[in-house]
C-alpha cells in the first residue's frame, strides 16, 4: 500500500515536472517592424528571429511582424515599455520621447559616412547610449540602422537649401528633425510613418525624407518623382526588448539574445549597403528623377544657427566627441 502511494506520488511529481518543461520549451516573443519584411529591417528581424530560436534549442520563438501590422513606430516602443511586446526593431524616429540622450545622434551632418556611424554606434559612446534605456524599461539589444536619409517630393528637383523653401515634408515625430528641417525652410509635418504613403498619394504633404532602403521597400517611387541625394541625417535602429522580459532569462539565455542581435544587425546593414549600392539605378528605372551631385556644403552652412542651438543642447564637447571617431 505504502509502495503504490509512493509509486503514485513519483508519477505525479513527474508528471508535473513534464508539463513545467514543456511550457517552458514554448516561449513565444513578438517583434515588429514598420517596413516591409523584404527590407533591410526584416533582414534584421527575419535573422534575429533564427538566431535566438537556433542559439536557444527552440526554447524561444520569436514571432515577427512587418509593416507596421502592431502598429507604428512609437507605439511598438511604448508597447516593450508596457510589456505587452517583448520586443520592437525601430527607427530612433520616436525614441528621444522615451530616452532623451539618444537625440543627439540624430543632428544632420553628424556622421560623415556609414562606417563612421557604426563605429561609433558599436564603440564606447554607442554602448553607453544602449545603457541608458535600462532606467526606461528597456534592454537595448543593439544599434542597427535605416542608413543616410534623403529628400524626395512630388514638385520640383532639390539641388540646394533655397528649393525646400515652402515644401511640406513629412518628418518623423523626432524634434531634433523637427528643429532642422524647420531650419530649412521646409514646412513640417510629424507624422507616424504607416501614414505616409497615403499621405503622399493624397497630397496630404508634398514629400518625405527617408534612406533608399526605406524608399524602397515602401514603394515611394509610386508616389515621388523628386528624389535628392542629400544625405542629410544618419538613422539609426535600436533593436529594444522589455527589460522585464530580457531579466527573466537565464545568462546563458541572455547572452544568446545579444549575440543574435549582433547577427540581425550584421543582416541589416549588408541590406542596407546593397541598398544604397543598387538603390539609385532602381529609383530611376522606376521613373523618379534623381538629383546625385546635391552640393553638401550649402545645406551645412543652411543649418548653421540651428547646429549652434544643438550644441547648445546637447553640448559641442560631445558633438565634437563623435566627429573626433576614426
Ligand atoms: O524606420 O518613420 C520613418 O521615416 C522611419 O525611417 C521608418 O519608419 C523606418
Amino acid at each position: 500500500m505504502k509502495l503504490s502511494k509512493l509509486i503514485i506520488g513519483m508519477t505525479l511529481a513527474t508528471g508535473t515536472l513534464g508539463f513545467v518543461a514543456l511550457a517552458s520549451a514554448q516561449t513565444t516573443m513578438k517583434i515588429s517592424i514598420s517596413t516591409a519584411q523584404n527590407s533591410h529591417q526584416g533582414a534584421a528581424i527575419d535573422t534575429f528571429a533564427k538566431e535566438v530560436e537556433k542559439r536557444t534549442g527552440g526554447r524561444y520563438k520569436v514571432q515577427t511582424f512587418y509593416s507596421g501590422a502592431l502598429g507604428g513606430e512609437r507605439e511598438s516602443i511604448e508597447a516593450v515599455q508596457l510589456g505587452t511586446q517583448e520586443l520592437a526593431f525601430s527607427s530612433t524616429g520616436p525614441v528621444p520621447n522615451f530616452v532623451p540622450e539618444t537625440k543627439i545622434l540624430d543632428v544632420p551632418f553628424l556622421f560623415r559616412d556609414k562606417a563612421h556611424a557604426r563605429a561609433v554606434l558599436d564603440g564606447p559612446i554607442g554602448q553607453d547610449l544602449l545603457t541608458k534605456f535600462d532606467a526606461k524599461g528597456f534592454k537595448a539589444l543593439a544599434w542597427g540602422e535605416n542608413g543616410f536619409r534623403h529628400m524626395t517630393n512630388s514638385k520640383r528637383d532639390v539641388k540646394a537649401p533655397e528649393d525646400l523653401k515652402g515644401l511640406k515634408m513629412r518628418t518623423m515625430e523626432n524634434p531634433v528633425h523637427i528643429a532642422a528641417y524647420k531650419g530649412l525652410g521646409i514646412v513640417t509635418t510629424p507624422m507616424a510613418f504607416p501614414e505616409v504613403f497615403t499621405a503622399l498619394q493624397q497630397g496630404t504633404v508634398d514629400g518625405q525624407e527617408n534612406p533608399l532602403s526605406v524608399i524602397m521597400a515602401s514603394k515611394f517611387d509610386q508616389v515621388q518623382k523628386h528624389l535628392s541625394l542629400t544625405g542629410h541625417v544618419y538613422s539609426p535602429c535600436i533593436l529594444v526588448m522589455s527589460k522585464p522580459a530580457f531579466d527573466k532569462l537565464s545568462a546563458a539565455d541572455k547572452t544568446a539574445f545579444l549575440e543574435a542581435a549582433k547577427e540581425a544587425v550584421k543582416a541589416n546593414r549588408s541590406r542596407v549597403d546593397q541598398d544604397d549600392a543598387n538603390g539609385v539605378t532602381e529609383l530611376r528605372s522606376k521613373g523618379m528623377t534623381v538629383i546625385d551631385n546635391v552640393d553638401k556644403t550649402k545645406f551645412v552652412a543652411a543649418l548653421a544657427p540651428v547646429n549652434a542651438d544643438f550644441e547648445k543642447q546637447f553640448g559641442k564637447a560631445n558633438i565634437d566627441a563623435i566627429r573626433a571617431i576614426k
